[in-house]
């Protein structure tokens, strides 16, 4: 029995929350309780770290109307995603645009209490720089970490480009330093931004990191690069950061730094799709920008972007 509402009850309602699953139990003081359940969809309405486009902010509530459309089984594998595994939406961040401090703190806070209560966060940024406050939490818990990181960007600029040590271009660099991440274990997909300087990526390769060029990617085929990084994490508790600039902007156009020649959504699917057994502990998928869209095809794929990794996790709880 499926954990989704009907369709007509959101419709009545007024309310698309991810997936049409319930809302977390949230007492009077805003507090969440998340006992007895495997995953929380949670929103993370920031865009303060961004660097070009804004916009971020608003994927949320885009996200959630789109996801209202995905069902619970799968197209591709015999698995029923919210009869398997119980999901909640656990609602946004409560967030004032003006403080990155203030942000890392609360999303920090909020995933702590997700992992604290045995289960697994999916956030929806965002900008990118949500994901070191959710990956400290994620690691307080489960420790080093295998990460999965979809961007076309290496994300670990230092302050030598703005003056400022915590924005949408730093979350990985962040993490390898504050020892977040295990040696080996970060993998990154789509990366093709070009670098203004020759030692970018130097902290990533230091860190034994495997970069998976798109010109393997087409070489090879994303089969084969899922496969490789599955062998690879083997039982390492594994986050997935998946900036929806990964994916070329002709599939993924609502987003701030757009690069051409990226993943195709079929690519990217199929990419977390075939990830399927590792230990998954955390995800988001960030950079969505609703007002840069066209037909709602990026907030439509970052919700099926979702559900495959809701699938990796309902496909090894099942096991
Ligand atoms: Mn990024």
């Amino acid at each position: 029995m499926t954990h989704q509402q009907p369709a007509a009850a959101y419709i009545r309602h007024g309310q698309t929350p991810f997936f049409r699953l319930p809302f977390a139990n949230l007492t009077a003081d805003g507090v969440a309780h998340y006992e007895g359940v495997d995953a929380v969809l949670m929103g993370v309405p920031w865009d303060g770290g961004t660097t070009y486009r804004p916009g971020a902010r608003l994927a949320p509530w885009e996200v959630r109307r789109a996801s209202a459309h995905v069902q619970s089984l799968h197209a591709e594998m015999p698995l029923d995603v919210f009869a398997t595994i119980h999901a909640v939406d656990g609602g946004n961040t409560a967030l004032t645009p003006f403080s990155a401090p203030f942000m890392r703190d609360v999303v920090e806070r909020e995933v702590r209490a997700i992992v604290d209560a045995g289960a697994v966060p999916f956030l929806v940024g965002g900008d990118h720089s949500i994901a070191l406050p959710s990956l400290r939490a994620v690691h307080a818990r489960h420790g080093a970490l295998a990460v999965v990181h979809v961007d076309a960007h290496l994300d670990e600029s230092g302050p030598e480009t703005w003056g400022e040590a915590f924005h949408h271009g730093t979350p990985i660099g962040h993490a390898i330093r504050e020892g977040l991440v295990a040696r080996g274990a970060l993998h990154q997909v789509g990366i093709r931004a070009t670098r203004s300087h020759p030692e970018e990526g130097s902290l990533a390769a230091s860190h034994d990191a495997r970069r998976y060029s798109m010109d393997e990617l087409q070489d090879r085929g994303v089969l084969a690069v899922a496969q490789r990084i599955r062998a690879a994490v083997r039982d390492l508790p594994t986050y997935i950061t998946f900036d929806v600039d990964g994916v070329d902007p002709a599939y993924a156009p609502g987003t701030g730094t757009p690069v051409p020649g990226g993943l195709s959504a079929r690519e990217a699917l199929r990419l977390i799709r075939a990830l399927a057994g590792v230990r998954l502990v955390g995800m988001d998928v960030v950079e969505v920008c609703p007002d840069l869209d066209v037909g709602d095809a990026t907030s439509t794929l970052a919700a099926h972007l979702l559900y495959e990794g809701l699938a990796v996790l309902a496909s090894r709880t099942r096991l």
